[in-house]
């Protein structure tokens, strides 16, 4: 199996930061909800189906800590917490009835980690909280989930599909009905860096483009020690983006940023 993933560094995106960045490249911000397709919203790191009201997560990989312990980095343990802050702080502003995680819930392929049990019960059960049904879709990371979704009841599914939409990690090429209009997967955690004179930072970033003809979302990933892998004109692990020239950016802070297409990036 191919490891997508390197080691992350850990960067915290700092809102200053971003502001001083985009007042250089002249970018003037849009709301914390922007609506990018009819009846799709960005949401902070999240992704708000209106009619369906379903919120759509992506790459959580909850256990990385416990990873990066495994292999002699210790660092404080805030993972959990902030994921849990950052789907509080979304849920203040939207009420689902669904939520999908659409893949990489947790971070070790081979194993269960106690770590991994412990967090993904605790948000597993956050969630199911604030929505009537909370689906769970397979991430590449998620050989061993099984288990996990069984003690709570909830559904792990290969894909989801409602309405004219079509949710899976992005991993793998599926099947998807001719009357799908939008795709919208995760995996790929992508994010740009952003230069002035003095300093570059990475922001998390979706991008939406076409895939066959039909529209295509890709989410960042929500973990908190993930800044991203930054994009450039192709692609670098989802199989469903050969070619990023033509995908729009929406940079993510506190507030969300058009920041045009791949293609026209200055720093791509
Ligand atoms: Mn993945």
């Amino acid at each position: 199996m191919k490891n997508d993933f390197i080691l992350w560094p850990i960067i915290l995106v700092n809102e200053k930061t971003i502001k001083r960045l985009l007042k250089f490249i002249n970018i003037k911000p849009k709301l914390f909800l922007m609506e990018i397709l009819p009846g799709i919203e960005i949401v902070d790191l999240a992704l708000w189906l209106q009619k369906e009201k379903i919120l759509v997560i992506s790459d959580l990989h909850l256990g990385y800590e416990g990873e990066l312990e495994e292999r002699g980095f210790f660092i404080p343990k805030f993972q959990l917490k902030d994921v849990l802050q950052g789907v509080g702080k979304i849920l203040k502003k939207i009420k689902p009835e669904k939520i999908i995680i659409s893949g990489d819930m947790k971070h070790n392929y081979g194993q269960i980690l106690k770590q991994e049990w412990r967090d993904v019960l605790k948000l597993v059960d956050f969630l199911l909280d604030n929505c009537r049904e909370l689906i769970l879709i397979r991430g590449n990371h998620d050989l061993f989930l099984g288990p996990l979704a069984g003690k709570r009841n909830v559904k792990l599914v290969e894909s989801y599909q409602i309405n004219d939409f079509f949710v899976c990690h992005g991993d793998k090429i599926k099947t998807i009905d001719p009357q799908i209009k939008n795709i919208i997967i995760g995996h790929e955690h992508p994010a740009i860096i952003l230069k002035d004179k003095n300093k570059s930072e990475k922001f998390k970033c979706f991008l939406k483009g076409k895939f066959k003809r039909k529209n295509l979302v890709v989410i960042p990933s929500f973990n908190p020690l993930s800044d991203g892998a930054s994009i450039s004109k192709t692609g670098i692990f989802s199989p469903y983006l050969p070619d990023l020239s033509n995908f729009q950016v929406y940079v993510v802070g506190e507030k969300v940023y058009d920041f045009g297409k791949v293609k026209d990036l200055p720093t791509s």
